[in-house]
């Protein structure tokens, strides 16, 4: 696939992920005063060694922080162990609780409200543990059962019976979203699924394709909810585009089981259009990450146009903020097949990319071929 000219099966530089955490942490509303980084082979229980834990003691003093936003996952030992370790009344979260307030804050219609409480309580559920580990400790000796013992598992079963009904319910929505996607299926109108990097465009890029007045904001995460919109090719054929939720690196695992309905609504695509900033420092990164994704959610072999979006902002040919990769596709008089240039908001390049799904939807899908003998 055209991506593949990108591809270098690295991790986000370690910088990069954290000025996308910082990005993230605006988002939920917070105002990052500083960050702190360490290498380690594997992190403590702790998660930071102990020097590096007296630093962050020292500057959460000093700059009087009320949050510690850790760029992994913490276990639920991490997480108590940070906590106690510093300051009373400092919380400690993780890049998945953050994304998921950020994902809290943006669901808007009953789908995506439903698909993110999900995660949030399959999130809560190892962690409860945690939360009451400090009754237990006042409970009775061998053989009785501690208050914190019957809270922990008291609250176990409230988030348990909460998510068998929230799954419940998103069974019956995503009943109608197979009614209407059979609908849509008879109708024969071939779908076009815009995926890409969070904040890589592809919600302008729908709006400037169609009038769809989709949210389209600098923000991580600006849309959640599927959109689908008609737009009509020069041929005269009708096309479906839709939008959907962006994607991010470490996307969180019960994120990806909460949203795969509305993800695997791009399974059902004809054809995907990959839209990735082209001015982004780290654009191979968010194309890997992205097509590593599509393969966790098995959806390969997909015909693909990838629109390297954001032109506008490149400073021309020759520049090498991209690294050595860009150059060369720049240089080139034509960009390789399956690749083109647009800017969703200065209306550039969309044509090219219509006429590339055009051309992509006039090659015939494979059909098994039969052999009749006599
Ligand atoms: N300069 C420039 N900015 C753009 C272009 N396309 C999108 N943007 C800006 O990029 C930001 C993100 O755009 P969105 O369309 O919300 O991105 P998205 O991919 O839908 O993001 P999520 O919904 O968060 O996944 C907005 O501030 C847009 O105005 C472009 O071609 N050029
Ligand atoms: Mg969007």
């Amino acid at each position: 696939m055209s991506a593949q000219v990108f591809r270098r099966h690295q991790a986000l530089p370690m910088r990069a992920s954290l000025s996308e955490l910082g990005e993230l942490a605006r988002t939920a509303g917070a105002k990052v005063v500083g960050s702190l980084t360490q290498q380690l082979k594997k992190p403590t229980h702790y998660y930071l060694g102990t020097g590096k834990l007296e630093q962050l003691k020292e500057t959460v003093l000093a700059k009087r922080i009320d949050t510690v936003i850790c760029d992994d996952e913490l276990t639920p030992t991490q997480q108590r162990n940070l906590e106690r370790a510093l300051e009373e009344k400092v919380k400690v979260i993780d890049r998945t609780a953050l994304i998921l307030d950020v994902f809290a804050a943006r669901a808007q219609t009953r789908e995506g409200r439903l698909q993110v409480e999900l995660a949030q309580h399959e999130y809560l559920m190892p962690r409860l543990a945690g939360q009451w580990s400090h009754l237990e400790r006042l409970g009775g000796g061998i053989g009785t059962r501690g208050p914190g013992e019957s809270q922990i598992e008291t609250d176990r079963r409230l988030v348990r019976n909460r998510i068998q009904r929230i799954k419940k319910a998103l069974g019956q929505v995503s009943r109608q979203r197979d009614l209407y996607r059979a609908r849509r299926r008879n109708e024969g109108i071939p779908v076009v699924s815009l995926v890409g990097y969070t904040n890589a465009g592809k919600s302008t890029l729908l709006n400037s394709l169609t009038a769809a007045g989709v949210t389209a904001e600098d923000k991580l995460f600006s849309t959640l909810d599927p959109v689908t919109r008609k737009v009509r090719l020069d041929s005269g054929k009708e096309v479906l585009f839709t939008d959907t939720v962006g994607f991010i690196q470490k996307l969180p695992p019960a994120i990806v089981a909460a949203f795969r309905a509305t993800l695997e609504e791009i399974r059902e695509a004809r054809i995907i259009v990959h839209v990735a900033d082209v001015s982004s420092p780290n654009l191979s990164n968010h194309i890997d990450e992205v097509e590593s994704i599509l393969e966790d959610l098995k959806i390969t072999e997909k015909p693909t146009v990838l629109a390297l979006n954001k032109t506008d902002l490149l400073p021309g040919a020759g520049d090498s903020r991209n690294g050595d990769l860009l150059p060369e596709i720049l240089k080139a008089d034509e960009p390789p097949p399956g690749v083109v240039f647009i800017s969703a908001t200065e209306h550039l390049g969309l044509k090219d990319l219509l006429g590339e799904v055009e051309r992509l939807l006039g090659v015939e899908e494979p059909v098994e071929s039969v052999v009749v003998t006599a």
